[in-house]
């Protein structure tokens, strides 16, 4: 059987001369040649970077993929890893500007490491978020409730996935967030 997971893709650097559009196109061939096949994908959008003022304008993405049976969560993100190493991706700042960046986002109900794990992250002071980063997977992502460039393409694959710890779907987590930041994103 196969399972569908959730991945947020966004770029704001060009890659080997080619802009942030065409990065995620090629990535998203990648994973499928790497066996992950694209199950449906998003609209492009062109959305400000957050926080504001620190980069170029973001294209972001959201797809959801199919995963072989036996596939771990851990393996995903091996691969979304691997991926982003292919297409230059290098770790110099936290929330630095990046040529491809791959989130997992969410697999099916699946909160990892645990209920009180992933509230440790979901609650981490602003000012630290920036900083830190989690040595191992946090699923659902932490911050995917608080940010329109990710559930405004969410919204285009999976408006009806429910938050497994939040309870509420995509389109209500969209619908929470302020209006400007929505229009904010914009298709290309
Ligand atoms: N990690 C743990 N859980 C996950 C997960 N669910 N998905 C670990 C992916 N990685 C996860 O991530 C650091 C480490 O977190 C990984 O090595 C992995 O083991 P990273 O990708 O190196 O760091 P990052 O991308 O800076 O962090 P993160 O959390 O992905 O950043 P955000 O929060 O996604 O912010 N503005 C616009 N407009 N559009 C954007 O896409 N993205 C960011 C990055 C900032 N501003 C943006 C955008
Ligand atoms: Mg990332």
């Amino acid at each position: 059987m196969e399972l569908i997971a959730l991945v947020a893709l966004g770029a704001n650097l060009p890659f080997a001369g080619r802009p942030p559009a065409d990065t995620l196109k090629s990535a998203l061939a990648a994973l499928a040649g790497r066996g992950l096949a694209v199950h449906s994908v998003s609209r492009f959008f062109a959305t400000p970077c957050f926080p504001a003022g620190s980069g170029p304008d973001y294209v972001n993405a959201a797809a959801a993929i199919a995963l072989p049976a036996g596939m771990t969560a851990d393996d995903i993100l091996a691969h979304l890893l691997a991926v982003e190493g292919d297409f230059g991706r290098e770790r110099n700042r936290r929330w630095g500007m990046r040529t491809l960046d791959l989130d997992l986002l969410a697999w099916g109900d699946l909160v990892l490491p645990d209920r009180a794990g992933f509230e440790r992250w979901r609650g981490l002071d602003p000012a630290l978020q920036a900083q830190a980063a989690p040595d191992r997977l946090i699923l659902p992502h932490p911050r995917l409730q608080d940010r329109a460039f990710v559930l405004v393409p969410l919204a285009d694959i999976a408006p009806d996935w429910r938050h497994p710890v939040l309870g509420r779907t995509v389109s209500q987590m969209l619908e929470a967030l302020a209006e400007a930041d929505r229009r904010a994103v914009v298709p290309l």
